[in-house]
């Protein structure tokens, strides 16, 4: 997979994207991520992003001239399966979206500022609008972070066997169940005797007999 990640702010992703499994999904040759500076394709002396909104009110607006520019020397690389715009207003991320833009080749996302980016180049360019939940970040980024997370992370051979994304919460609608690790007791509080018992086939019955109370008692919503 490629992602292509626009953004006036590339050392923000930075961090997010270079540890852990991200990281290893690049070293493996799995995902490339890359990040381009919007800053590059400013207007004049100043390399202008943003101007005032037509109407007047508060806040900036992000100029579609720097985007317009961005995106047309991008899509003479490649063709995008999806063009998605990171905003508040789009539609709120979940673990289905994530695991169809996992299946995508080149995705290109854009990370809005200010009040957001001219209504032209939503109507243009964009294929999709996502929003990481209901309440306002200072920009696109972080959610972009979390975005390409969820989506990389159910990239084939990106996690091993024993991390597998199908036992995630959210991936069968149910939340996951409680785990342990040693020692074995702590403050009197001990490890249930069923996960010590080697007993796989009573194991999994208990994981999926835990995995359906949590989700009854802290999100009964996911279970219709
Ligand atoms: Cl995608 N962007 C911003 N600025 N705020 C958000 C968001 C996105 N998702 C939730 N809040």
């Amino acid at each position: 997979m490629h992602i292509d990640i626009i953004t006036v702010l590339p050392e923000l992703l930075h961090s997010p994207l270079h540890h852990s499994i991200m990281q290893r999904a690049q070293d493996k040759g799995l995902v490339n991520i890359n990040t381009i500076a919007l800053r590059d394709y400013g207007l004049g002396a100043y390399k202008q992003v943003d101007d005032y909104p037509y109407g007047g009110g508060g806040g900036m607006v992000m100029r579609l001239e720097p985007l317009a520019a961005c995106m047309d020397d991008l899509m003479k690389k490649r063709s995008y399966d999806e063009i998605i715009y990171l905003t508040p207003d789009g539609e709120t991320l979940n673990q289905s979206m994530a695991n169809g833009l996992s299946l995508k080749h080149n995705l290109l996302l854009i990370c809005g500022h200010y009040k957001g980016i001219d209504q032209r180049i939503r109507d243009v360019y964009v294929t999709k609008e996502i929003s990481i939940g209901d309440y306002v970040l200072s920009g696109g980024e972080l959610a972009a972070c979390v975005l390409v997370d969820a989506v990389v992370r159910l990239i084939p051979g990106v996690l091993s066997d024993e991390m597998s994304a199908l036992s995630d919460s959210f991936q069968d609608r149910l939340l996951a169940p409680p785990v342990y690790t040693r020692p074995e007791e702590w403050r009197g509080l001990k490890v249930p005797d069923v996960l010590l018992s080697g007993n796989d086939k009573l194991i999994a019955e208990w994981r999926l007999e835990q995995s359906i109370k949590r989700t009854k008692e802290k999100r009964p919503d996911l279970m219709e």
